[in-house]
């Protein structure tokens, strides 16, 4: 690592100057990290595909390398400015029968195409002022290890729940990287770790599907089962949830720290809080575009949706919650279950 006092003249400035134009741009919180390899994270990113916990994101293993190695995104990758953007507003979820549940970050619009627009003018800024830099974008979407750059910029810490939490909104943030080829004054204090002794997210996850704190198995959570899986069954119960799931974020104690986002296009949608079982299972394939168009629950597919909603309504039980739940074709022919699952194919 550079130590600061070998950083060329003028740039901490530029940095300091860059966080401002991040921060104009509506960014909740920026930081710096050197674009070095990630060698723990990779540690721990390849037992976790080894044991099999990216279910069938079969992505995550064809790009392991490349997610924690900065070099091979961009080609002389120096530094890494991580974002967060706060996306929580007002309202709760409801445990009302009949009622769905559809997580928050989903309520509004779609946070790749929010994040990005705003880490394209960051960049635009940066060759503005520095024509010779290149840069590379990544939200969600690319082979990049969001919550590891959010950490090493010291913009959070990994809570338990396996979510980068932030002192000023909690976890309630998305996360974001411009990787740039031109050195920036890295930050030097990380935040440390303050889940302490607190096992809440851990026990309060309905299908203990954090398998120890930091860790989640996709194969055993809802909103793995909600939103990425394809399969033609839901895994597990999904415990009223239709997409995604937020109940080890909602019982963190960090989460009395949230605040209201100042994104106007987070703001929840019609009919995204507390929908009706009814309403949603009588959505027809263009009432699902007409609805959920521009908002992350297009991913699930109108079919996928419709899975959820017949398995959040009956309960669907597998017989337990995980990696080995029975699919319909298991299930005895004519069962209440396997009824339900053919009624919305
Ligand atoms: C795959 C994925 C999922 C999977 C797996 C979840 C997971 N925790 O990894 C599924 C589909 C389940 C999922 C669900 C959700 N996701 Co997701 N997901 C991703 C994705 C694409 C990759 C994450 C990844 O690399 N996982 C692999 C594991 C190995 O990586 P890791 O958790 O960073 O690994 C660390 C730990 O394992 C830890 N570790 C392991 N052992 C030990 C031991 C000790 C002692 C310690 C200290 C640490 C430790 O160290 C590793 C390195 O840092 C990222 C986007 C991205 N490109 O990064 C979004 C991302 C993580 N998801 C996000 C969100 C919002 C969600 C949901 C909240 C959505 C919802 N409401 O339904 C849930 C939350 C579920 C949960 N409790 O984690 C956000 C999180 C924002 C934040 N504040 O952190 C991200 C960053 C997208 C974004 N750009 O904003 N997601
Ligand atoms: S998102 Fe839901 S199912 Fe997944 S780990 Fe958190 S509480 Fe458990
Ligand atoms: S609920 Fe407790 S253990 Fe889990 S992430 Fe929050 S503070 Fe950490």
């Amino acid at each position: 690592m550079t130590p600061r006092s070998t950083l060329p003249n003028g740039v901490a400035l530029f940095t300091k100057r860059l966080k401002a134009q991040a921060l104009a741009l509506g960014f909740s919180k920026v930081g710096v990290a050197r674009a070095e390899r990630l060698t723990t994270e990779e540690q721990h990113l390849l037992n976790w595909l080894a044991r099999g916990y990216h279910a069938t994101m079969g992505w995550m293993a064809r790009t392991a390398e490349k997610r924690t190695h900065p070099e091979q995104l961009l080609p002389g990758a120096k530094s890494v400015v991580a974002v967060a953007l706060n996306y929580d507003t007002p309202p709760r979820h409801t445990d009302t029968p009949g009622v769905a549940k559809i997580s928050r970050y989903a309520w509004g619009d779609d946070y790749h195409a929010v994040l990005t627009e705003k880490l394209t003018a960051l960049l635009d800024w940066v060759r503005a002022e520095r024509p010779e830099a290149h840069g590379y974008l990544a939200v969600d979407a690319q082979p990049a290890m969001d919550k590891a750059w959010a950490v090493r910029a010291g913009l959070g810490w990994l809570g338990k729940h396996g979510n980068v939490i932030t002192r000023e909104f909690g976890s309630w943030v998305f996360l974001g990287e411009l990787f740039l080829d031109i050195e920036l004054e890295p930050e030097t204090e990380l935040v440390p770790d303050h889940c302490g002794v607190c096992t809440a997210c851990l026990e309060a996850c309905p299908t203990k599907a954090i398998v120890a704190p930091y860790v989640v198995d996709a194969r055993r959570c809802i909103s793995f089962a909600t939103i990425e899986s394809k399969s033609e069954t839901p895994e597990m119960d999904t415990h009223g949830w239709v997409f995604g799931c937020d109940v080890c974020q909602d019982v963190c104690p960090w989460s009395r720290f949230r605040q209201p986002t100042t994104e106007p296009r987070f703001a929840p949608r019609a009919g995204m809080v507390a929908p009706t079982f009814e309403e949603l299972a009588a959505l027809t394939p263009e009432d699902f575009k007409r609805r959920f168009a521009g908002t992350p629950v297009v991913r699930a597919k109108y079919r996928g949706l419709k899975r959820n909603i017949a398995a959040a309504q009956g309960g669907v039980v597998s017989g337990g919650a995980g990696p080995s739940g029975p699919d319909a074709s298991s299930r005895p022919p004519g069962s209440r279950e396997q009824r339900r699952v053919k009624a919305v194919q």
